[in-house]
């Protein structure tokens, strides 16, 4: 078989999609690709890698060509908190590297091009419970421009250029494995951390700040089952809602209570992320991937803040207390 790329594997998701593409179709098979931020070494450790830049076309091409690549998972991004400080990072990432990805897939005969798309892709206009799949999208975010203009050019790719480009949108991802800090919904992974190392949260979203979530192993789950949908009973191709679960700050917080009774959380708001989640989606409707490929999460809020206590306790085992978490808003001054 040909080989399969993943770009951004350093990051949240392609940290834990990796392995388990490598589970199924052969370490060798499953090439991991990073930029800037070193790859986990479990990663270098069982299977190729390499280093490219998606905003540089030839380097991207020539990555597809030597490695012998037939499928592409594209999961570097510059996520909603980074992209409001640095815009133009977030533009040349996420809309030029998403053009050279499809660019480079329909020139070099890739079978398929499985995309990340995200709640960051509907807008304060969307109607906010239950969220339907095809609704009003007006983002005032860079990454949520860029994921409708992704969900619409690999719709463009796919009806024109007949490349088998596919998508999902992501709620917030929960997971132990690497730490996210470039969203708005990373304070559902701080806070377990946090609880973990200092018994004590400082939110810098709102008590009562409503947003769609799901835990990692669903994610990887809805990739992958994506990927092997019979293309043929596919109505949406790139724009598919994935949904799990729905909860506040304040309700993460006594849940992680009721597993440690000790924990505190406080508020300080920073105004750019509440912003940013006051416009996405409180909840979603996902009967579009349930009926065309077959969608349905395995894991609910409970089983998930279990897992992540077990799983952070160990990981976090050992390790020097931090101290606790010092309060800095995101400024749209720089990176
Ligand atoms: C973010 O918060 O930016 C991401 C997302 C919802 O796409 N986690």
């Amino acid at each position: 078989m040909k080989r399969i790329l993943v770009t951004g594997a350093a990051g949240q998701i392609g940290s834990e999609l990796v392995p388990i593409l490598r589970e199924i179709y052969g370490n060798e098979n499953v090439v991991a690709a990073g930029h800037n931020t070193r790859l986990p070494a479990d990663l270098m450790e069982s299977g190729p890698y390499t280093t490219v830049n998606v905003a540089d076309y030839f380097e991207l091409d020539r990555e597809i060509k030597w490695n012998d690549i037939g499928r592409i998972y594209h999961l570097s991004s510059i996520l909603s908190a980074k992209g409001e400080q640095n815009p133009e990072l977030a533009y040349a990432v996420n809309i030029g590297g998403l053009k050279n990805v499809l660019d480079v897939a329909k020139g070099n005969d890739i079978e398929q091009v499985l995309i990340p798309s995200s709640i960051a892709a509907f807008g304060p206009e969307t109607p906010k419970e239950n969220t339907p799949n095809d609704t009003v999208q007006k983002p005032r975010t860079m990454y949520g421009i860029s994921k409708v203009f992704q969900e619409l050019l690999g719709q463009y790719y796919f009806e024109k250029y007949d490349l088998d480009v596919r998508g999902v949108r992501f709620p917030g991802i929960i997971s132990w494995k690497t730490e996210p800090t470039a969203g708005t919904t990373d304070y559902a992974v701080a806070i377990f951390y946090e609880a973990i190392r200092n018994g004590h949260y400082t939110s810098y979203l709102k008590a009562g700040t409503r947003l769609p979530m799901m835990y990692m192993p669903d994610a990887v789950k809805a990739l992958i089952d994506l990927g092997r949908a019979d293309s043929d009973r596919l109505k949406h191709r790139t724009d598919f809602n994935v949904a799990a679960f729905s909860f506040t700050p304040s309700e993460l917080a006594d849940i992680i209570r009721e597993r440690l009774p000790e924990f505190t959380i406080d508020y300080r708001i920073d105004p750019i992320r509440q912003a940013i989640a006051d416009s996405w989606p409180r909840s979603l409707n996902d009967s579009a991937a349930r009926e065309e490929w077959g969608w349905k999460p395995d894991w609910d809020l409970e089983m998930m803040a279990d897992d992540m206590l077990e799983k952070l306790s160990k990981k976090l085992a050992g390790r020097k207390v931090a101290k606790p978490q010092v309060y800095s808003p995101i400024s749209r001054k720089g990176v």
